[in-house]
């Protein structure tokens, strides 16, 4: 049902939803952390559950009136053993922060030892960063990739794990475009005896699809937001053994959370519903094949990249040899209607808050049908921009040239506000 001045009579509110659909709809979207969710996964994240408190977990709540929510919660529990083939799963977390929280709280004291992948190196800030809850709680430690392949490097890991001690290995990060070895990674972590925590968050579709190897069951502990390549709602989810489902299931619920967000966990269910579809496989080889394609014209156009490439969805490009900073990028493409996001490369040396590389994602537009040849026209779109950083009146014509060939992908066709 379409939002209108009769049932949502806040002009000024409709007028924001409006300009966002508008904003989605007319520019491309290449964050490579985010997706379109279906028009149904929409709908449904919009339900009537939003009304229902339900704190516990299915058939041991501490409200009434919760038996629609355990079937519900249920549902979406099984559809995630289904496809990552996992003994349990908690499907409530509200967001990958959350997951990751209550997984390091379910076997780590405040003051253990953690060993996770470096922020600057394409790691995530929840695996110790400083100014996260992870490095004030924990004491951390980091591995990164090698100076000369840009990989993990797996001999740093190893020694640091052998050093370190650490109680929990964490794999996984969101500016990584490699395929992960967690083989290596699991004998690391036995040799350390350390538990294994794999966050999947970027690349949790691809597993789903069987295109990237399975972190389960080599993972003592899996987690992942559902609304990057998974395209899903905004949330997360912890999959784990048997062994470890109780000591999850309490960090969450009371640890972490209040009350489940049950009209997520209805759209998370309805994206894992989908996810079950034969389609879902195509849709996550495109996503790969597009970031492929990408990665050939912007190396092509003279962009190197990180790793030389990418086995994901997602590319790393160094702007190091360009004299251009992540910021400058990251602002030049939006305003020539292509959304990015700064982020730093290995050894980087400008900061945080400017970088030297850009991210690029392909989920979003491939759900929105881009193919490869449509690629090579985003890749002329990125490279014109770029060139012509701090040129305004080129930067807008691009813009135009951007909304209208995104016309032919039309977003959310039956929404309007
Ligand atoms: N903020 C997400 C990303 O952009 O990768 C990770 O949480």
């Amino acid at each position: 049902m379409p939002l209108t001045a009769d049932n949502c009579p806040d002009p000024q509110l409709m007028a924001i939803l409006r300009k966002e659909l508008r904003r989605q709809r007319f520019k491309l979207e290449m964050i490579a952390s985010e997706n379109f969710v279906s028009e149904a996964v929409l709908r449904i994240g919009a339900s009537v559950f939003t009304n229902k408190y339900s704190e516990g977990y299915p058939g041991n709540r501490y409200y009434g009136g919760c038996e629609n929510a355990d079937e519900l919660e249920s549902l979406c529990q099984a559809r995630v053993r289904k496809i990552f083939g996992c003994e349990h799963v908690n499907v409530q977390p509200h967001c990958g922060s959350s997951a990751n929280m209550a997984a390091f709280f379910s076997v780590l004291q405040p003051g253990d030892a953690i060993l996770g992948m470096s922020l600057a190196h394409g790691g995530h800030l929840t695996h110790g960063a400083p100014v996260s809850f992870s490095g004030r709680l924990f004491k951390t430690e980091f591995y990164g990739v090698r100076e000369d392949t840009e990989l993990i490097d797996y001999d740093e890991l190893a020694a640091k794990a052998e050093a370190g001690r650490p109680k929990m290995i964490i794999a996984g990060g969101s500016a990584y475009p490699r395929v992960i070895d967690f083989d290596k990674f699991r004998e690391v972590a036995d040799r350390a005896k350390a538990f294994l925590m794999v966050d999947m968050a970027h690349f949790a579709g691809l597993v789903a699809a069987g295109l990237f190897p399975s972190p389960i069951p080599k993972a003592d502990i899996v987690t992942t937001t559902t609304h990057k390549t998974l395209r899903g709602p905004r949330g997360g989810l912890i999959l784990c053994r048997k062994s470890l489902a109780k000591l999850i299931d309490d960090q969450i619920f009371p640890g972490v959370q209040g009350g489940p967000l049950m009209h997520v966990v209805a759209a998370k269910a309805a994206a894992l519903g989908e996810a079950l579809e034969p389609e879902f496989i195509d849709y996550q080889r495109q996503v790969v094949k597009n970031a492929q394609r990408l990665a050939v014209n912007l190396i092509d156009a003279g962009f190197r990249l990180v790793s030389g490439g990418t086995d994901t969805h997602l590319i790393l490009v160094d702007l190091r040899s360009k004299n251009l900073t992540g910021a400058c990028a990251e602002k030049a493409l939006d305003q020539a209607g292509i959304t990015a996001n700064k982020n730093a490369v290995p050894f980087d040396r400008q900061n945080y808050a400017i970088t030297s590389g850009l991210r690029l994602g392909t989920a979003a537009l491939t759900t929105r049908g881009f193919k490869e040849e449509d690629m090579d026209k985003v890749a002329e779109f990125i490279v014109e921009a770029l060139r012509h950083h701090g040129e305004d009146g080129r930067l807008n014509k691009i813009r135009q040239r951007v909304e209208e060939f995104t016309q032919a992908f039309p977003l959310y066709p039956n929404l309007e506000f």
